[in-house]
């Protein structure tokens, strides 16, 4: 069987088990990381050097990275329209999976932070105030794609919508005055109807 090991909070295990449950795997998670511990050994070093969860453990296979596991779980386990049909469509589902982590996870790493985990005398409204404003912005790019598309790569859910679809959550969920993007919730609100993402990226913010 499939193991995963990571803590449910964390955004990086959902992508993977968001994944794992649309692609109706039967995966075991393992409580690693935060306050269950368990990164800091020499066996799950020597599993990722990093010292960070998800890892995915699939038989005599290791590997870390979220999307990098969210790619092979579609690759290994999926059927269309999880396997991509073409060099361009998979060209289109790295670009939004990239671009979310290189460009919008900067900005949402500082909202969780700032909102979750700073203590109230310690958060600094600067940088909540910047973060929302360049959030804002790149969600804004990517209303504007959803304006003509259901999904990131057209009719149907894929892998190009996963790490959006878990910060997606987030964006609309955290306490703040976020603009209003009709198209981007439009697509969350039919991410929210899902079974699999209700049990796997609806989870309390923490
Ligand atoms: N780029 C990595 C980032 C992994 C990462 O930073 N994971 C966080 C949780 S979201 C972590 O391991 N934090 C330490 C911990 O939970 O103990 C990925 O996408 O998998």
């Amino acid at each position: 069987m499939i193991k995963i090991l990571g803590r449910p909070n964390s955004v990086n295990v959902q992508k993977v088990m968001w994944c794992a449950a649309e692609l109706g795997l039967d995966v075991e998670r393992a409580d690693i990381g935060g306050a269950f511990g368990g990164t800091d050994t020499d066996a799950f070093r020597k599993m990722n050097p990093n010292g960070t969860i998800p890892v995915l453990i699939d038989e005599d296979f290791t590997l870390w990275e979220s999307n990098a596991i969210v790619r092979y779980l579609c690759a290994a386990y999926g059927a269309a329209p999880w396997v991509l049909p073409n060099t361009k469509t998979h060209g289109l589902a790295d670009q939004w999976m990239d671009w979310y982590q290189t460009t919008l996870h900067p900005p949402m790493t500082t909202l969780f932070w700032q909102l979750i985990r700073t203590p109230s005398d310690q958060v600094e409204p600067a940088k909540i105030t910047a973060a929302i404003d360049a959030g804002a912005k790149r969600w804004a790019i990517l209303d504007q794609h959803l304006a003509t598309s259901r999904f990131i790569l057209g009719d149907h859910l894929s892998m190009a919508d996963i790490p959006l679809g878990c910060a997606a959550y987030r964006w609309h969920s955290m306490n703040f005055t976020r603009p209003d993007l009709p198209n981007l919730r439009r697509w969350w609100e039919e991410l929210a109807d899902r079974p699999a993402y209700k049990a796997n990226v609806m989870l309390p913010i923490t």
